[in-house]
């Protein structure tokens, strides 16, 4: 089936800042759009986000970006659909960049996941379907992903004053997605009654979270324990993405006042993760301190999930590295960090090749597009992070999975635990 027609408009994300929402229309009428996130505490290494730096918007204005699918559109026009690899790799060939900076990785992007999209309904396939066998994938059952649900906000995403960016709550003891989402749901108001209780902010930080300011991040564990108990979920996990390049200078990490080395911050995270349960961190150290992420991995590796997002940008070469010098061993999947969703599924299945985890995750920059639930299952990635149950745009991953296992009644497993190294 052929492509007729690349159509993209101008439309404000979560935060209410432009984003790419594109269309593609198929030789027999068929349609569908995707849209594109953006991430707050952006990786330096991640492909360019295309904004137009001039004064509507504050500079964050997307009309170079939608002046590139014009030049898209002559390239793609009359492909194959439902090739979706040469579709990529003509995107990536006409902007000839290593980091896609000629016509944005948000340009590529919106035609990437879109033509995903239409392909599938062209196929009469559902997409997480459709995505498996375009794809070429050899997972052989359907795996629904175990919901990791941001309920604090920290770091760039809230002015909560605290360094740790998401405090999450990892619903792994249930047996279906859906109880685990009604677990977090009623943790999440749980917690939001304590913090009422305790005269403490109920706002919510860019993921739904709340952002309380506190102080000490252990008060905020002491938070979620109590809040998880009395929930009646006593055994209910947590996970944290630190985000450690926001507060990195020179060789040294900035954390709650004080000026530390990466063997005492180090010294931090064992020390949390031996009086909460915590069972993964994300991004414990800056994006290029190789040495700290290899000590940590090596001196925690076995016990915790280390989850690579910053230091890996779903980029295939520092993947590879990070395989090499046993630097992580779990990768944070952002389809906006590389580009192409070909190139995102390339990343993915590096990983588990090498026996590492993957997440699959939103960025705190939102839309209403559910694609990253399809992709978690179609992938079997045992993982996604969408934000917290609440904000639409946080639940229209989780709603779409709630229906995606519905409609796999019987054929799909909960991934539960199986994909963190504490159980
Ligand atoms: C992260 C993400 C999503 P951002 O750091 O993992 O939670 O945040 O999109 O701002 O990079
Ligand atoms: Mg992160």
């Amino acid at each position: 089936m052929k492509i007729s027609k690349i159509i993209a408009r101008e439309v404000l994300d979560s935060r209410g800042y432009p984003t790419l929402k594109t269309s593609i229309v198929l030789a027999d009428g068929t349609t569908a759009s995707a849209q594109v996130p953006s991430g707050a505490s952006t990786g330096v290494h991640e492909a360019l986000e295309l904004r137009d730096k001039e004064k509507r918007f504050f500079g964050k204005g997307v009309l170079k970006a939608i002046e590139n699918i014009a030049l898209i559109e002559k390239k793609l026009k009359n492909l194959n659909v439902f090739d979706q690899e040469r579709l990529d790799k003509t995107m990536c060939e006409l902007d000839g960049t290593p980091n896609k900076s000629k016509l944005g990785a948000n340009a590529i992007l919106s035609v990437s996941l879109a033509a995903a999209r239409v392909a599938s309904i062209a196929a009469r396939m559902p997409l997480y379907k459709y995505l498996r066998e375009t794809c070429n994938l050899k997972e052989k059952e359907y795996i629904l992903p175990c919901p990791m649900l941001n309920i604090i906000n920290g770091g760039v995403h809230a002015d909560s004053g605290l360094n740790i960016q998401e405090f999450m709550i990892v619903p792994t003891k249930q047996k279906t997605f859906k109880e685990a989402l009604q677990a977090a749901s009623e943790v999440y108001h749980t917690l939001k009654n304590l913090l009422a209780q305790n005269n403490l902010s109920t706002s919510i930080g860019d993921e739904g979270g709340f952002a309380p300011k506190i102080k000490k991040h252990e008060e905020v564990f002491r938070l979620l324990l109590k809040a998880t108990a009395k929930a009646g979920y006593p055994n209910m996990p947590f996970a944290i993405d630190c985000a450690a390049s926001e507060f990195y200078e020179e060789a040294f990490y900035y954390f709650e006042g004080k000026k530390l080395s990466y063997k005492e911050l180090s010294d931090i995270y064992s020390n949390f993760a031996v009086n909460f349960p915590i069972i993964s961190i994300e991004d414990p150290f800056e994006q290029d301190d190789w040495q700290a992420w290899e000590y940590f991995t090596q001196k925690e590796g076995k016990k915790l999930n280390i989850v690579g997002d910053d230091l890996f940008v779903t980029n295939f070469d520092r993947v590879e590295l990070g395989i090499e010098r046993k630097a992580a061993n779990s990768v944070l999947i952002k389809l906006n960090q590389i580009g192409t969703l070909s190139e995102t599924i390339k990343v993915i299945y590096k990983a588990k090749r090498s026996g590492l985890s993957t997440i699959i995750s939103h960025r705190s920059g939102e839309t209403e597009d559910s694609f990253i639930a399809d992709l978690a299952v179609a992938v079997n990635s045992g993982a996604i992070k969408s934000g917290a149950p609440a904000r639409s745009e946080r639940l229209a991953k989780y709603n779409r999975l709630l229906e995606i296992e519905a409609e796999l009644a019987g054929k799909a497993i909960f991934a539960k635990d199986k994909v963190f190294k504490k159980k």
